[in-house]
């Protein structure tokens, strides 16, 4: 890893041009980790590096530090070829979307990411599975190497590890409540950090709760599952956190599943469990993740999808 840690360093410090991107339809690690590791760049080497996201961006996220420094690739305009690509928290090569040519026009790839990934897509990969967030790695670079911060980096820091854990509730290891407990000492201000996510349009909220609502229970009450169809998809605002974590407020349910149809006969596969792992079943899936946050997008009809994950869940439920 410290040689790995030092060829990043020599091609950021021989690149006249960066792009960043994280994956598509970015959530708060993508978003916010993208973020603070082109300001390190700038402050330390320099260069400005173009940060770039595909799909949407949830409204949610709108209102995080520096947010006007990320750019819809498709908006980008006179793109000629990178010195270097650094690709941050996008999963596997699906997820990449249509930034692929901005990466594929780079010289060097180097990849920043904490999820498994059988298949990298770089040249250098500095990834780290036990990472809570691809905000984490970012952090420990940075301070390894000491390179100066400010409030902005802090900030956004620690909104790629808030978001990603959950606000610590999924963080397994004590590291990224170490990060935190720095960042706040160093004057990071969780609540704030908090409120401005709390940025959602009324619409998004209210659909999530709808669809929540007519949740549907399987396994004696173990497995919900929430269906959101195409005509809700359009109203949600990012991830649709809400829906899991409402779901999960429920006694004895120990995996939630939330089927969105993103189009006719494409469905993205959310999967959370409390205590098995659900990765193997996101794997079977087609996708992959954590062992108890993983997921998949199935090219088929939601009915169809319905039918075969609980029959995946037939089998792993003792
Ligand atoms: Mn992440």
């Amino acid at each position: 890893m410290k040689k790995n840690i030092e060829i990043f360093v020599e091609k950021i410090k021989s690149a006249k041009s960066i792009v960043i991107a994280g994956h598509k339809n970015p959530d708060g690690d993508s978003v916010c980790s993208a973020l603070a590791l082109a300001r390190l760049i700038e402050l330390n080497f320099g260069v400005k590096p173009l940060c770039v996201y595909d799909g949407n961006f949830p409204d949610m996220l709108d209102n995080v530090p520096n947010r006007g420094a990320m750019h819809y690739f498709g908006n980008v305009k006179n793109v000629g070829h990178f010195d270097l690509a650094i690709l941050v928290d996008y999963g596997t090569v699906v997820n990449i979307g249509g930034v692929m040519s901005m990466i594929n026009s780079a010289e060097y790839v180097v990849e920043i990411d904490h999820h498994k990934n059988e298949e990298p897509v770089s040249d250098l990969c500095l990834n780290d599975t036990v990472a809570a967030a691809t905000g984490e790695i970012i952090f420990k670079i940075a301070h390894d190497l000491k390179w100066v911060c400010d409030s902005i980096i802090n900030d956004l820091i620690a909104l790629s590890i808030l978001t990603d854990t959950g606000f610590f509730k999924y963080a397994r290891r004590g590291v990224p409540l170490c990060i935190m407990a720095q960042l706040v000492d160093d004057g990071v201000n969780i609540e704030q950090l908090s409120n401005l996510l709390n940025n959602k349009p009324r619409k998004a909220v209210l659909t999530e709760a709808a669809v929540a609502s007519r949740a549907e229970f399987f396994f004696h009450g173990r497995v919900a599952l929430a269906t959101v169809e195409k005509s809700d998809y359009k109203k949600l605002d990012g991830r649709s956190d809400m829906i899991l974590n409402l779901l999960g407020h429920i006694r004895g349910v120990e995996y939630i599943i939330m089927l969105k149809q993103q189009k006719d006969t494409q469905i993205s596969v959310s999967l959370r469990s409390r205590a098995n792992p659900v990765d193997g079943i996101a794997t079977m899936l087609g996708g992959g993740g954590h062992m108890y946050a993983a997921g998949a997008v199935v090219r088929d009809t939601l009915e169809n999808v319905r039918a075969r994950v609980l029959e995946l869940f037939r089998g792993e439920i003792k």
